[in-house]
This record gives structure tokens, C-alpha cells and sequence, in this order.
């Protein structure tokens, strides 16, 4: 049977629980996904030569990590061409491409310092969004950003942070789409504080500053990342999770939920339609702690798929900033995009092609017997099929067939980088 065969029968079967495969597959090509750069290199990036600090980690040494900007960006495109559909690129601050000779600490970066991203975005017809870069850098040595009570320090990261927000604005422009900038601090605290409020009242003040420069809301979308713990901030972080949401919704910001920042039985599937029913909208970061907040490839497993869902049977995909975050430098790092990026879509398509109104009456009628059967049995519906199709018709290998590409791209190219 062809792959166009396999997904008509496909298309009968879900036909026949009331799902559209079709109009499943035409939604799914309009959900970008915001591809974080910085699983390409290990969250390196181009302004410094130190490690990657802020209680965050990669491990492992898999050869041929990119090390120059030209490096990174054709690994992204080698990337993008296995991914099915139109995507964005994440990146970092950290990623700033200077001229030879030039550079240009944190709190004085430019748009100029962006240029060769956007003339990538133009050739690629990607958008970005941007993150300040909060960490990896001697004034976060103690990992104290935002919150810091010396003063130098505090204004060092204000003004780095509204130096990005001017950036955003500059790549918003440029690529003539709104460009979401996430801003996660570090900061926080291995053993018992003495204060927790003090870190909190800085770091609040700090926004206020960063957010009192004139920006064009339209275009920027200021995100503020929560975060529960890290290495070397077991006991206390300052953007507690009550922390953003509240000073999200009282500034007129979104909420960013990473599904590693969590205590490890909650999930951000459940907390996503609370925060749809009071936001307009929300940002997320897919990725998959095991044990910790180890920031493994996303999989299509279980939690993918209700934050899938949760963004797809309440109507909210145009309401949901969708990016993923982690970085696993053991594997390939093109597979590793390409693994992650395929499952936060199949995750969706997944969810697309649930009879979702259907289970939703089962819930209300009290039908719990049949909703239990119904959801387990479309478990083994050809979902594969379907998704099969979707590459093919996006003209993206289907199955395992986009592995051949990047292992023949390994062998001409990564392991040339020595
Ligand atoms: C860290 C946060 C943050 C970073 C990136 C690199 O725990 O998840 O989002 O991973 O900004
Ligand atoms: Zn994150």
C-alpha cells in the first residue's frame, strides 16, 4: 500500500468517529513551534568562552557541536528541512554575532548584533523570538541577576534586559510577526534564605524598570519563566511560580510554564486550562525532566500529549506561545531537534484527531465506562498513517526516513569539526 492508501483507510476509520483528518492536517501546518537554537550548541552561544552556568546543565560530549554562528545556522537548516511545516527560531542573547573585533557586553547589546539572524530569517522565511541571557557570565557568578542587593549588578541586568527588549522590537519588525522575549533569571538560593522577600522586591522592582521603557506590545510579547529549583538552588528560587503568574497578570505580561519547573507530580497540562480561563494568553516551554529538570528530548509520551490537548480541545492554539526547551549534548544534536520538534507535532496532531466533543459528552452524561474504553481504544487507531501523510505532503521524509539525512550529514559534516 502507498502512503496515500494507509491514509484513506486511515481517513475512514477516524471518519467514522466524526474526526476530519483533513482538517487536522491543514491546522497542524499552521502551529509553529519555536525551535530553541541553543540545543545546538550545548547553550554555548557566541559572546563568551565560559561554561554554561545558572544551575542549569548539558552533559555529555557528542561530537560536532556547532561552534560559529555559520555553523549553527546550517545545522537549523538541515534541521528545519525534516521538520514538517513553518517554525520559528528561539534564540538567546548569548547568541549575538559580532564583527571581527567587535564586541559588546551583555548590557549593551544592539539590533546590529542580530542582523546576520535576520538575514537567515529572510532566506529561511523563519521568525524568532528572544530570551535575555541571564547567566554564563561574570555578573551572574553568584547567580544573582535581577534580585541582586548590590546595585551594580541589579542595573547591569536591567539594562540588559531592556537592551533585548529593544532587539525583539527590532526582530518583530523585521520579520513582520510579534517575537515572544522570555525572560528566566537564575537567582536564587542553595540553603535556607533569610529573606524571601527581599530577592522578590528586587526582582519585581527590576521589571518594573525593564518594562517602564516605551516598547510596542503589539510586537514585543514580554514572558516571564517561572522556576521551582535548580543546581545550587535547591532551597529557594525567586520566580516562584506565584511569583510570575501574579506579576504576570497584574502587568499586563504572559506566564511562562516550563513542564520541568515543577514539583515532579505536577503537571503543566492541568495548569493550562486555569490559566486559559484568565489570561488571553500563555507561553510554554515543552520538555521532559526524568527525575529532575534534565531537560531531556522531548518524546511523544504521556504529558506531551495532554498539554497537546489541553491546547487543542479548548480552542486556544492561537492563544498558546509554543516552544521547546532542552538540551541534550550525549546525541546528536540535529536528531535531537528533529526527534523533539516531530513529537511536540505529533503530539498535536494527536490531539486533532481525538473525537473531542464526543469524549467531552461522555464526561458530562457521567459516561465514565465508555469515555475509559473510547480514549484507550483510539490508542491503536492508525495514527501513524496520518502522520505519515502529513510529512509526505509537507515534503518532509516520513517514518525513520529523515534519520538517513542526518546521519549522512554527520559523517560530511559533523565529524569534521574537530
Ligand atoms: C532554565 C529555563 C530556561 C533555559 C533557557 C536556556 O531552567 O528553563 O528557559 O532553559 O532559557
Ligand atoms: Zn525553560
Amino acid at each position: 500500500m502507498t502512503l496515500k492508501e494507509r491514509y484513506e483507510a486511515a481517513r475512514e476509520q477516524y471518519g467514522k468517529l466524526g474526526v476530519d483528518t483533513d482538517g487536522a492536517l491543514e491546522t497542524l501546518k499552521k502551529i509553529p513551534i519555536s525551535m530553541h537554537c541553543w540545543q545546538g550548541d550545548d547553550v554555548i552561544g557566541f559572546d563568551h568562552d565560559g561554561p554554561l552556568t545558572g544551575g542549569i546543565q548539558t552533559t555529555g560530549n557528542y561530537p560536532g557541536k556547532a561552534r560559529t554562528p555559520e555553523e549553527l545556522m546550517a545545522d537549523i537548516e538541515k534541521a528545519f528541512s525534516l521538520i514538517p511545516g513553518k517554525h520559528k527560531v528561539n534564540l538567546h542573547a548569548c547568541y549575538a554575532i559580532f564583527e571581527e573585533g567587535e564586541y559588546a557586553d551583555r548590557d549593551k547589546l544592539e539590533p546590529k548584533h542580530f542582523a546576520k539572524w535576520v538575514e537567515f530569517g529572510k532566506k529561511n522565511g523563519v521568525a524568532f523570538d528572544f530570551n535575555p541571557t541571564c547567566f554564563s557570565h561574570p555578573m551572574a557568578e553568584d547567580s544573582l541577576t535581577l534580585s541582586s542587593p548590590d546595585e551594580k549588578v541589579r542595573r547591569f541586568w536591567v539594562e540588559h534586559c531592556k537592551a533585548c527588549i529593544r532587539i525583539s522590537e527590532y526582530l518583530a519588525k523585521e520579520q513582520g510577526c510579534p517575537c515572544a522575549m522570555n525572560i528566566w533569571i537564575p537567582d536564587g538560593m542553595k540553603d535556607v534564605p533569610a529573606d524571601r522577600l527581599g530577592p522578590r522586591a528586587r526582582f519585581k522592582q527590576s521589571l518594573d524598570e525593564i518594562l517602564a521603557i516605551p516598547y510596542d506590545k503589539e510586537k514585543v510579547l514580554v514572558c516571564l519563566e517561572s522556576k521551582v529549583f535548580g543546581i545550587g538552588m535547591e532551597s529557594y528560587t525567586v520566580g516562584s511560580s506565584e511569583f510570575t503568574i501574579n506579576y504576570a497578570a497584574k502587568n499586563g505580561i504572559i506566564s511562562l510554564l516550563d513542564n520541568g519547573h515543577y514539583h515532579p507530580t505536577e503537571v503543566v497540562s492541568d495548569k493550562i486550562p486555569s490559566m486559559l480561563l484568565f489570561n488571553d494568553k500563555i507561553a510554554l516551554h515543552v520538555t521532559r525532566g526524568v527525575r529532575w529538570d534534565s531537560d531531556h528530548v522531548v518524546l511523544f509520551d504521556d504529558e506531551t500529549k495532554e498539554i497537546a490537548k489541553e491546547i487543542v480541545r479548548n480552542d486556544a492554539i492561537d492563544r498558546v506561545l509554543l516552544a521547546l526547551d532542552y538540551f541534550d549534548a550525549s546525541i546528536n544534536r540535529i536528531a535531537a531537534w528533529v526527534v523533539g520538534m516531530r513529537n511536540m507535532q505529533r503530539a498535536l496532531l494527536y490531539a486533532l484527531l481525538s473525537p473531542n466533543q464526543k469524549l467531552k459528552a461522555l464526561q458530562d452524561e457521567g459516561r465514565f465506562t465508555e469515555l475509559m474504553m473510547q480514549q484507550e481504544e483510539l490508542k491503536t487507531y492508525p495514527f501513524g498513517d496520518v502522520w505519515n501523510w502529513f510529512c509526505e505532503i509537507n515534503g518532509v521524509p516520513a517514518g525513520e526516513g529523515w534519520f538517513e539525512h542526518v546521519r549522512a550529514y554527520e559523517e560530511e559534516v559533523l565529524l569534521k569539526r574537530t
